[in-house]
């Protein structure tokens, strides 16, 4: 049986595309030109936030830091504080935004929940919502829409999002364990592709900066273990990783696509394990935290 994960993975080219246009989704809420802009959330929603941070960064529209929502910095002075919480329930978010004297815009998926309230504007992604415990559609329609608001084209990335799900993935599901690297924006997309097999499939899988990733963790590479690039590698790697007998992963697709091809992983690991990727161990669609 088809699970609800893998039916919501395909369904993301058809979700960007709906994102596009950003002002026909409320994106007049989203930060402007020249503010200085804070981004939560927890897990997932957390590395959407670290991508979207270095996009805006880097097409000069201003400083943009992003947070785990546990995290944030008290005392610091921004412009705009952007949530991303595909439930709006999650507790470490909604305490962020009750505390802040910062602007507020929520990013949600769900109507009436308390992320409403507790920010001053909401953008609803109400059709990129999710059954399944493991985020994978809100979570990329989140970050389609925030590079769609950047001034991004989301044709391509879409197109080659439809070519993500055609990619057999199977022939990865013999390894043993995983590392995806990232640099840039795609740091964040790299953590979130380990997520994924951590969560659906109980798998061993880690993620760094690219760079970074030879002082030290390369020690864990070793034949049958995948070292997974997430966008552009830096020179060199591809042989330094071929010399451990590790098996390298690129691709040319647009990054979030390459996300796709991660999740498409993480669920093809999960089935070669026996593992109901619906049924996450241990976690809830929201963490809602009981009072201390
Ligand atoms: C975020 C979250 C993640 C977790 C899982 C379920 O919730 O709890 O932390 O990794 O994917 O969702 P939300 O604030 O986006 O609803």
């Amino acid at each position: 049986m088809t699970s609800r994960v893998s039916t919501e993975i395909d369904t993301q080219p058809t979700c960007w595309r709906r994102v596009a246009d950003p002002m026909s989704v409320g994106g007049k809420a989203l930060p402007k030109s020249g503010e200085r802009v804070a981004v939560v959330g927890c897990g997932t929603s957390w590395f959407m936030a670290m991508a979207y941070a270095v996009l805006r960064e880097q097409a000069g529209l201003g400083e943009t830091d992003a947070f785990a929502a546990s995290e944030v910095p008290r005392g610091r002075r921004y412009d705009r504080l952007v949530a991303i919480s595909r439930s709006g329930t999650t507790t470490e978010v909604l305490e962020v935004l009750d505390e802040t004297t910062t602007p507020t815009v929520a990013i949600t998926a769900v109507a009436g929940v308390p992320i409403h309230d507790a920010a001053q504007q909401s953008i609803l992604l109400d059709f990129a919502d999710e059954e399944s415990v493991v985020q994978t559609r809100f979570a990329t329609t989140v970050l389609a829409l925030l590079r769609a608001s950047l001034g991004e084209n989301l044709d391509p990335v879409a197109a080659d999002a439809e070519q993500a799900l055609q990619v057999p993935v199977e022939t990865y599901t013999d390894a043993t364990q995983a590392t995806f690297l990232g640099r840039g924006w795609t740091v964040g997309l790299a953590y979130e592709a380990a997520l994924k097999s951590r969560e659906a499939a109980q798998f061993w899988s880690e993620a760094y900066p690219a760079m970074d990733y030879r002082h030290g963790p390369i020690a864990i590479a070793e034949p049958g273990r995948l070292v997974w690039a997430i966008g552009t590698p830096p020179a060199g790697l591809a042989d330094e990783v071929a010399a451990t007998g590790a098996r390298f992963v690129t691709s040319d697709l647009d990054p979030l696509a390459q996300l796709v091809v991660a999740q498409r992983f993480a669920a093809a690991l999960a089935r070669r394990r026996g593992l109901d990727p619906d049924r996450p161990r241990h976690l809830t669609r929201s963490v809602v935290l009981s009072p201390a």
